[in-house]
C-alpha cells in the first residue's frame, strides 16, 4: 500500500481478561425483518457513484451520522483502525483537488495500462476531479495502519493493528449505506498515488488514506454511465449450500 518502512516493534499492550455481560437483543416479528429487509435493499438499489455535485450545502449532522455508523463496524480485536477527515473548507478542497489532479493527470497519461484504460473508458472519467471543489463536503477514510499514542511524558507508543485493510473497509461499507439511506449522494474516489492527502491534511505518521469520498446532492445536470446500473444478478454472486 505505501513504501513507509514498517513500525520498529510494536509494544506489549495490557492484557485484559474477557468480562462477559448479557447480549442486549431486539427481537423483530418475522413480518417486520422481512419488510425492513426489503426496505433497506431498495434504497440501496437506487445508490449510484455520482461525479457531478451541486455546491448546495447538506446537513453536518449527515456526515457525523454516517460517520457514527461506520464507527459501529466490526474490526480487528475492535481496535477501530481508522479515522474519517471531513473537510468543508474550500481552501484546503482546492489543495486537495490541485494535488490530486495532478497525479492524476500523470496516471492518465503514463501510468494507467492498456487494460486498465479499456476497463476505465465506460466509466468516462479522466483526470478533472471537479467533484472534489464541488461537493460540500470530502470525507477522507484514513486507515490506522498500526496504533500510535503520544504518552503524557512525551514517549510514544505503538502497537499492531490487525486486519486494518478488512476493518477500515467495512466501515467505509457502512458509512455509503447511511449516506445512500439519508437521500445524499457520494464517490468513491481513489486519487492513485494518495500520499498527499495524509500530508495536507497533517495526518500522524501511522496513517494512510484509504479513500475519499465526496458527498453531497447531485448537480441538476449530473449523468451517470447507464451500464453501471447493471448489478451482477443474484444467480451469480449467491451460491447457496
Ligand atoms: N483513480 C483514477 C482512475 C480510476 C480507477 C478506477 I479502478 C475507477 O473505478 C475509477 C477511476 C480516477 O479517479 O480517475
Amino acid at each position: 500500500m505505501s513504501a513507509l518502512p514498517e513500525p520498529t516493534p510494536p509494544d506489549a499492550l495490557p492484557e485484559m481478561a474477557y468480562t462477559p455481560m448479557p447480549l442486549r437483543h431486539h427481537r423483530l416479528t418475522e413480518a417486520e425483518s422481512r419488510a425492513r429487509s426489503r426496505a433497506f435493499l431498495e434504497t440501496m438499489r437506487e445508490r449510484r457513484s455520482v461525479r457531478a455535485f451541486s455546491p448546495e450545502p447538506v446537513p453536518y449532522e449527515l456526515i457525523e451520522n454516517a460517520v457514527a455508523a461506520a464507527g459501529t463496524a466490526p474490526s480487528g480485536a475492535n481496535q477501530q483502525p481508522w479515522t474519517f477527515a471531513v473537510v468543508a473548507d474550500p481552501a484546503i478542497k482546492a489543495r486537495i483537488r490541485e494535488a490530486a489532479e495532478a497525479e492524476e493527470r500523470d496516471f492518465y497519461a503514463r501510468i494507467i495500462s492498456p487494460e486498465w484504460r479499456a476497463a476505465l473508458a465506460p466509466l468516462g472519467t479522466d483526470f478533472h476531479k471537479s467533484h472534489l471543489t464541488d461537493a460540500p463536503y470530502l470525507v477522507i477514510a484514513f486507515m490506522q495502519a498500526y496504533g500510535l499514542e503520544s504518552l503524557p511524558d512525551g514517549a510514544e507508543r505503538q502497537w499492531k493493528h490487525y486486519y486494518a485493510p478488512e476493518s477500515i473497509g467495512i466501515a467505509v461499507g457502512l458509512f455509503l449505506a447511511s449516506i445512500t439511506h439519508a437521500g445524499l449522494v457520494a464517490l468513491t474516489h481513489t486519487p492513485s498515488p494518495m500520499a498527499f492527502l495524509a500530508e495536507v491534511l497533517g495526518r500522524p505518521r501511522n496513517e494512510r488514506a484509504f479513500v475519499v469520498i465526496p458527498v453531497g446532492y447531485p448537480a441538476e445536470d449530473a449523468t451517470v454511465p447507464a451500464h453501471a446500473l447493471e448489478k451482477k444478478p443474484l444467480d451469480r454472486i449467491l451460491v447457496r449450500y
